[in-house]
């Protein structure tokens, strides 16, 4: 069995389609993140950086003790890994799948998350800070679209754990008022990951009620929230021993 420590958002979404489509058996473990559920020593031990997702395999391939990932590009090479699915066997086709995983984690994350920041939480009259990350969103989507017409239907060939990574953050750029349209092999590819059973029965099972919380278009957060997302007391949990 896996736990799965997770809050109901995309990076968490990425974890939980890999469980759904490996059939791998899991457990949820559920968190809050304005609430600040996740800021515990408890939790540190699990993921050193206090974030979501993060995994704990009870039955790892070695039969040693318990496993934590933490990292949810690590968490698809992980389970990609341990069932030997969705990450291509042939050297070329999984050096793709390699590339693409990262370009999602190191870019396409962080610049949509900065864009989201700014955009949807920062005190209004951030003009610069708006600009900038809209405008770096929009210019990974368009290096997203010239991939899909050069790849075909998805990113390394076949569906692989590629895909996996950057759907969820395709799939919400709305909210940073971004029409995906605009990106027509984007959307299409969007629509095809989509309509997977195992997506499907993914997003039923970690985007509950809660999922409403993170995705208001400007969400009013209290000082106590604020100070758990971006403030001290997020700081105080990386500064404790
Ligand atoms: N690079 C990390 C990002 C993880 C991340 O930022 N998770 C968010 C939820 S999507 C989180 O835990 N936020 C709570 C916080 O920042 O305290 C990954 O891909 O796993």
């Amino acid at each position: 069995m896996i736990d799965l420590h997770y809050v109901a958002t995309g990076n968490n979404l990425k974890v939980a389609i890999m469980l759904e489509e490996a059939a791998l058996p899991y457990n949820l473990v559920k968190y809050e993140m304005y609430a600040g559920t996740h800021l515990t020593p408890q939790f540190r031990r699990i993921n050193p950086n206090n974030k979501l997702p993060a995994i704990v395999d009870h039955q790892p391939a070695d039969g040693g003790e318990a496993v934590s990932v933490f990292e949810s590009g690590a968490i698809l090479l992980y389970l990609a890994e341990k069932s030997g699915m969705l990450l291509p066997q042939d050297a070329r086709r999984r050096l793709q799948a390699q590339q693409w995983l990262i370009w999602q984690v190191a870019g396409l994350g962080p610049m949509l998350g900065q864009a989201h920041h700014f955009v949807r939480y920062a005190p209004e009259g951030q003009a610069y800070g708006i600009e900038r990350y809209t405008r770096e969103s929009r210019r990974l989507l368009e290096v997203l679209e010239y991939r899909l017409k050069q790849s075909g239907d998805y990113l390394a060939g076949d569906y692989s754990i590629a895909d996996i990574a950057c759907y969820p953050w395709a799939s919400g750029t709305g909210l940073i008022g971004i029409d995906i349209a605009a990106f027509p092999a984007v959307a299409a590819w969007l629509a095809r990951i989509k309509a997977r059973p195992a997506v499907q029965r993914a997003a039923d099972a970690i985007l509950d009620e809660s999922r409403s919380l993170y995705t208001q278009p400007r969400p009013v957060l209290t000082p106590e929230q604020w100070s758990n997302m971006f403030g001290d007391k997020l700081l105080a949990a990386a500064k404790a021993r």
